[in-house]
């Protein structure tokens, strides 16, 4: 039977303790929404469960009601998968943020699922190893939410994405059902891996509250090198000579608009004596000296056949730091201007040919708009934001870049590539995810679903939910 409002509340209330059940506004606001600004939020309240089986006595709540959920984490994604507009019950992993269990043997650790990814990566440093995931948010991300969303990050060209890391999960389901995924099993071949389909998932079938996860040895020193290159084609050269020199770690590029602008907002000089319209950053360990050497190598064939104009081989870890904060820096320096995102997959030999149709199509499509590229290009990922003028209203500018959007998805297609290559699906990337998934798959998904969430109350409304 339907509960009002006060009804949902007063139940969560029993269940997770009066204390944390939010149902203020500013407490709705601030729970009801991510990173994406077009949509408001109007979630009925926030619940903050401290236990799996509070967890699961919420869910078994919410089918028994038909209360509409939505799993939160950090709150730090970009496809509005978080968001909470329609008055859904926001359940907030935030209190449990435990660590569970070390093995240095086995190299693991087993965490809840609020835990911030920043102090993940600190537990791993502790003990000389690597939680090798790694973003410009993990300050305030939340390892549920990267496993929600399959995050990627800085260092996917070297050690994989969120995926390439978990070993086991602890879920509780649409149904309200503790399923314990793969039990930190590195082996396992007993039929489909259920643990795979909750990852990326984004809140629809069911909610992560714990998860064990890969540890790696740490590397050694990482050396740091910025390149101005020639045209976007000559990044894709570089990318082949450096690959072939040295093991990456990173290879991020970025336009000399963007880095323009975090130059300005963090009032630092120009890196380099030669301007580019692109900037290749990539990291690769010291190992002695020979690594190092060979980059050396590499960057003079690049300079010789024209394609690199000037760079810098960082020579401290300072050095090496400030280097990388001006690709850490692009997204929040641009936020300043609403930017429309897309965020795109490519295999790398499609690229060459899908950046000179896209660049084509976006400077007919996008006249007089700023256009900043950028991303993780080392592993196929484009991240193209478009910077909203000042005095074009909101609406306009989101009618006019989804219009646009539905261009560059079909060319996404087209050149075989994903319309989202991390951020998700979420709420603003639905209408062009037939783009790259067939009716076919969608179907699939649609009826996997209904087995796992059969009352519909898992984050509806998103990824392909209408
Ligand atoms: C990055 O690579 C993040 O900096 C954010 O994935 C990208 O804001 C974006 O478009
Ligand atoms: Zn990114």
């Amino acid at each position: 039977m339907a509960l009002t409002d006060a009804e949902v509340i007063r139940a969560l209330r029993e269940v997770a303790g009066a204390a944390h059940v939010l149902d203020d506004d500013e407490a709705r606001t601030r729970y009801g929404i991510d990173r994406t600004t077009l949509v408001p939020p109007a979630p009925c309240c926030v619940v903050r469960p401290g236990s799996t089986a509070q967890v699961q006595a919420i869910v078994r709540l919410a089918r028994e009601h038909g209360i509409a959920l939505v799993p939160s984490g950090g709150r730090t994604g970009l496809s509005g998968g978080a968001v909470a507009a329609r008055g859904e019950v926001v359940v907030s992993l935030e209190r449990m943020d435990r660590l569970v269990e070390f093995n240095a043997e086995e190299r693991s650790i087993t965490v809840e699922a609020g835990m911030i990814t920043a102090r993940l990566q600190q537990h791993a440093a502790a003990h000389g190893l690597l939680y090798a995931v790694d973003f410009a948010s993990a300050g305030s991300s939340h390892i549920g939410g990267n496993i929600a969303t399959n995050a990627g990050g800085i260092k996917v060209i070297r050690y994989g994405m969120t995926r390439d890391q978990v070993l086991g999960l602890e879920v509780v389901d649409g149904r309200g059902e503790l399923l314990e995924l793969n039990r930190g099993l590195v082996k396992n071949n007993t039929g489909p891996d259920l643990r795979h389909l909750f990852i990326g998932s984004e809140g629809i079938l069911g909610i992560i509250t714990s998860a064990t996860l890969a540890l790696r040895n740490a590397p050694g020193p990482l050396d740091v090198m910025l390149l101005a290159v020639r045209d976007f084609a000559a990044i894709m050269d570089v990318l082949r000579v450096f690959t072939r020199a040295i093991t990456l770690n990173a290879f991020e590029f970025f336009g000399h608009n963007g880095l323009q602008r975090v130059l300005e907002r963090l009032q630092r000089k120009a890196p380099l004596g030669a301007e580019a319209p692109f900037y290749v950053l990539l990291e690769f360990e010291h190992q002695g000296a020979a690594a190092p050497e060979q980059a050396m190598r590499a960057f003079e064939e690049c300079v010789q056949a024209g394609w690199v104009l000037d760079g810098v081989l960082s020579q401290s870890l300072a050095q090496a730091r400030e280097l990388w904060l001006l690709r850490e820096s692009m997204s929040e320096t641009l936020a300043r201007w609403l930017p429309y995102k897309n965020d795109i997959a490519l295999r790398i030999p499609a690229l060459p040919a899908f950046i000179e149709r896209a660049r084509v199509l976006v400077e007919r499509e996008y006249r007089g708009l700023e256009v900043v590229w950028y991303g993780h290009v080392g592993d196929g990922n484009l991240h193209l934001n478009v910077l909203k003028p000042e005095t074009m209203p909101v609406a306009q500018f989101a009618g006019l870049c989804e219009r646009v959007t539905h261009g560059i998805a079909a060319l996404v297609r087209d050149c075989g590539g994903s319309i989202s290559a991390e951020h998700g699906v979420g709420l603003l990337k639905k209408h062009i995810l037939h783009y790259t998934r067939s009716s076919a798959e969608i179907e699939a998904l649609r009826q996997i679903k209904r087995v796992f969430d059969p009352a519909a109350i898992m984050n509806p409304g998103k990824i392909f939910d209408p």
